[in-house]
């Protein structure tokens, strides 16, 4: 098991390379799909949350990442000891008619395929996404943590309808509307799913790249009156069942699946692990259950994390934890300071099970 830090795409620099490595990471997670760009209530600062007109303008669905800058990348990581061990989150502008069943449905597989091939030429292991039309909404943010620090969390849940011309939490165009986004049923986005499934894991292999599909993120059986597809612990069983390809892997969300209303976290976590199929661990603690719950210190909520690295331990898994979102602390730099509060509660850990078994 390896310590890992996730980064936006605006840290990906040598500042935010050697803060990794003085933490005692080795491993990187990194965001390329750009949050915050013309964002309104969004800010770079922090995990993006954002209202519900979304996060920001969605990239340029012309413009693929290139393998040139996924090189430079591992390049300049790899000065400072980090390897790149996943990329999270495929940009909406280049797969949205996936997630959409739209008309460019061909295209959009086809860009999915293009970007696993460069991504696995540059010697990234994992792309970790998420199969989701409404995304992250439905969370707000307050002095939910312990001290007052800032965190985030939900209160009730949202089906406001999504306008057109938005899915995943991003605006496709420039202008939202008129209209809103077609209805679909749960059966026709597990269709969805299978057929991203079919068109791209088959390539992924080839590449050495897993796809690591994140839980819904708040796990309610519905967000703004769209599906969702994980919103419980066992329906992670039936995305592995679907399609029995080694490439199609898990983004184990240990906050997310905390949420859940049903199920015992340790017993998945030892299931999940035992097959294989956890490329990387979202470390995140969580107090209380779908629609009201709040996130806090990786020390502080429902989950006994000791416990889940112990399973994860002694199931053999090779994989990195990072931390997720983490609550915000008070101080010049909150960010910072939540993360390597974080991490240092990780590496702790990590350190208490490797001595037990030596
Ligand atoms: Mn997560």
């Amino acid at each position: 098991m390896k310590l890992g830090l996730g980064l936006y795409r605006h840290q990906l620099n040598d500042e935010h390379f050697r803060f990794a490595a003085q933490a005692g990471c080795e491993a990187l997670v990194i965001h390329l799909v750009d949050y915050f760009n013309q964002g309104g209530t969004n800010t770079a600062k922090d995990q993006p949350t954002g209202d519900l007109a979304g996060w920001g303008r969605a990239g340029d669905p012309a413009k693929l990442w290139e393998e040139d800058y996924l090189r430079d990348v591992v390049h300049r990581a790899g000065q400072h000891g980090l390897k790149i061990a996943a990329i999270e989150n495929f940009d909406p502008a280049h797969w949205s008619d996936v997630l959409l069943d739209g008309p460019r449905k061909a295209e959009h597989l086809e860009n999915i395929r293009t970007i696993i091939r460069r991504v696995g030429a540059a010697g990234i292991p994992c792309i970790g996404y998420n199969f989701s039309l409404a995304g992250v909404a439905g969370r707000v943010r307050g002095h939910f943590a312990r001290g007052g620090a800032e965190a985030v969390g939900m209160d009730g849940p949202v089906d406001d309808p999504i306008q057109s011309g938005m899915v995943w939490n991003m605006r496709l165009t420039e202008r939202l509307g008129p209209g809103t986004m077609p209805p679909c049923t749960p059966e026709q986005l597990w269709r969805r799913l299978k057929d991203f499934h079919d068109a791209v894991l088959p390539v992924a292999e080839q590449c050495g790249v897993a796809l690591a599909a994140h839980p819904d993120d708040p796990p309610m059986p519905t967000i703004r009156s769209t599906p969702r597809l994980v919103y419980q612990p066992q329906l992670y069983q039936k995305l592995i069942d679907l399609s029995p390809s080694r490439a199609n892997q898990l983004e184990y969300c240990l906050g997310s699946l905390a949420e859940m209303t049903e199920g015992d976290l340790y017993e998945y976590t030892d299931s999940y692990s035992r097959q294989g199929r956890i490329a990387y661990v979202h470390f995140r603690n969580v107090r209380g259950k779908v629609p009201t719950y709040k996130e806090t210190f990786v020390d502080d909520g429902d989950i006994d994390m000791l416990r889940i690295v112990r399973i994860l331990h002694r199931n053999g898994y090779q994989g990195v934890l990072i931390p997720d979102h983490a609550p915000q602390m008070t101080c010049s730099a909150p960010w910072h300071a939540g993360m390597a509060f974080a991490l240092g509660y990780m590496r702790a850990a990590l350190q208490a099970v490797r001595q037990q078994n030596g």
